[in-house]
């Protein structure tokens, strides 16, 4: 059987979650609790080195990590239903979209919910000393430094208007694309649909979907996105009542901070 190492809330895994949602697979779930630092102990890292989830063990107990290149992984091993469009141009236009994703995208998000929300999730009920074991532990030494500094500095973080300007140019990409198709890459829903919905899912949790603005095709999107089962499956289902109601709470009052932050830049 399938195994994945993945975590409720993460939004890597939660992308993992609908493609196997989608394709009724079944599978062994070994949770992990990344506020613990579950994710970052030796024996998970001969699984994944980069300490983090998810990591899929196949059938034949190979090891597949990064979650672009799992969703990839069971399109190509699970063909049905097929995730990817039918066409090399458009499956190259799929591509496109998760590309972002991976190179800037995932990080932005982390800045986003770190500086707003889990920041007091990573440091509740740790002492000095522990909090900053729990944030050396982290292998790459980019991401260290910039969970530490959002540890520390939340919205006054550099990181974050940087990033929050990434999502300006990301919304107002996708909004002329699903103002033209009924997807992110054409007319069939795909692996871009399934990579961008966690992070939709995230500002929303953050009460961050005003930062949309005039995006009425992105709403729309997303709310046919929930309507499927496999949301309902990899992620509503499964939401963690004290994660989402910090990043409630947190979020609660940030929309105006935030847009100030775009007005600065
Ligand atoms: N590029 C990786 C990113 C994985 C990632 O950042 N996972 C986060 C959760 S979404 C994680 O495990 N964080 C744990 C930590 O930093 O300790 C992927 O797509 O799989």
């Amino acid at each position: 059987m399938l195994v994945l190492y993945h975590n409720d809330m993460s939004v890597c895994a939660q992308k993992v979650r609908i493609v196997l949602a989608e394709k009724n697979l079944e599978w062994k779930d070994n949770h992990l609790n990344l506020f613990k630092g579950e994710a970052r102990t030796e024996k998970y890292k001969k699984l994944n080195p980069n300490a983090v989830v998810p990591t899929l063990v196949t059938e034949n107990g190979d090891i597949i990590i990064e979650s672009t290149v799992i969703t990839e992984y069971l399109d190509e091993a699970f063909p049905f239903p097929p995730l990817k469009p039918t066409t090399p141009h458009l499956i190259a236009e799929m591509r496109l979209w998760t590309k972002q994703l991976d190179e800037d995208i995932h990080n932005s998000t982390g800045t986003v919910s770190n500086a707003i929300a889990f920041r007091y999730a990573h440091t509740e009920g740790k002492s000095k000393e522990e909090i900053k074991l729990h944030y050396d532990a982290i292998p790459d030494p980019i991401k260290r430094e910039r969970l530490w500094d959002l540890a520390k500095n939340g919205v006054n973080s550099k990181y974050f208007s940087t990033a929050i300007v990434r999502f300006e140019k990301l919304f107002t990409d996708m909004e002329i694309t699903l103002k033209e198709n009924e997807w992110l890459a054409g007319n069939s829903f795909s692996l871009a649909d399934i990579a961008f919905t966690p992070y939709i899912t995230r500002f929303d949790h953050l009460n961050l979907l005003g930062l949309l603005g005039q995006r009425p095709s992105i709403l729309n999107w997303y709310d046919k996105i929930r309507k499927r089962n496999s949301y309902k499956l990899a992620i509503e289902d499964r939401l963690e009542d004290k994660i989402v109601n910090l990043m409630a709470e947190k979020g609660e009052d940030i929309l105006p901070e935030v847009l100030r932050v775009i007005d600065k830049v």
